[in-house]
């Protein structure tokens, strides 16, 4: 059943973690991630059509992050400031004025959430967002805590289930994931549900 969904004023896109580390090849790869960025592709046209403000959140560590291996943490190194694998996925075409949140930058903390240490909140109240649509990677981290953050901030989320991957670490932890956002309050959605 699609439901047809309305988008404009007081929505924003958000793109997590759509970085070279998570994509086949990269250092933390999520299996099929690279899937993400045409379906992102297409949420980012919408959102120019409707005039939505888009946030991008990049995993953005030190070299020394705690949640490296060498530091005793679960990852193996990943998405270290400024090197390619920190960059954006090359064939996702955000637009020059998408605002870009760097998180997980303190050496002693990890961060999977946009929220967590940002002015995320802060920068979408100030423009009047109430309603946030989320999707990129990886459905059971980074896009997990997110939903959980901004639904604790108040905002009304729409999970792109079309636009989201997960890693796995055990079978189905992406679908307990997306169960668990739909618990909170976030409602699933798929482009053929946004009204054109
Ligand atoms: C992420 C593991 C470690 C994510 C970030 O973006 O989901 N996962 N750091
Ligand atoms: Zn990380």
């Amino acid at each position: 059943m699609t439901m047809e969904v309305k988008l404009g004023a007081g929505d924003a896109l958000l793109v997590v973690d759509v970085q070279n580390d998570f994509l086949p090849g990269g250092r933390l790869a999520v299996a099929g991630g690279d899937a993400v960025v045409p379906v992102l592709n297409r949420y980012l046209a919408l959102a120019a059509v409707r005039r939505l403000p888009v946030y991008a959140s990049r995993d953005w560590h030190p070299a020394n992050h705690c949640s490296f291996r060498p530091q005793g943490g679960a990852w193996p190194e990943h998405c270290v400031a400024g090197t390619r694998g920190a960059d954006f996925a090359p064939g996702l075409k955000l637009p020059q004025d998408a605002i870009v949140i760097d998180k997980g930058t303190a050496p002693q903390r990890e961060a999977y959430s946009a929220f967590e240490g940002t002015e995320l909140a802060s920068f979408l109240r100030s423009v009047q967002v109430g309603r946030v649509l989320v999707g990129g990677l990886a459905t059971d981290y980074c896009v997990l805590n997110t939903v959980r953050d901004a639904v604790t901030h108040g905002f009304q989320v729409l999970l792109l289930r079309d636009a989201i991957k997960a890693v796995d670490v055990n079978a189905d932890d992406g679908k307990r994931a997306e169960r668990e956002m739909q618990r909170l309050g976030a409602t699933s959605v798929e482009l053929p549900d946004i009204a054109p």
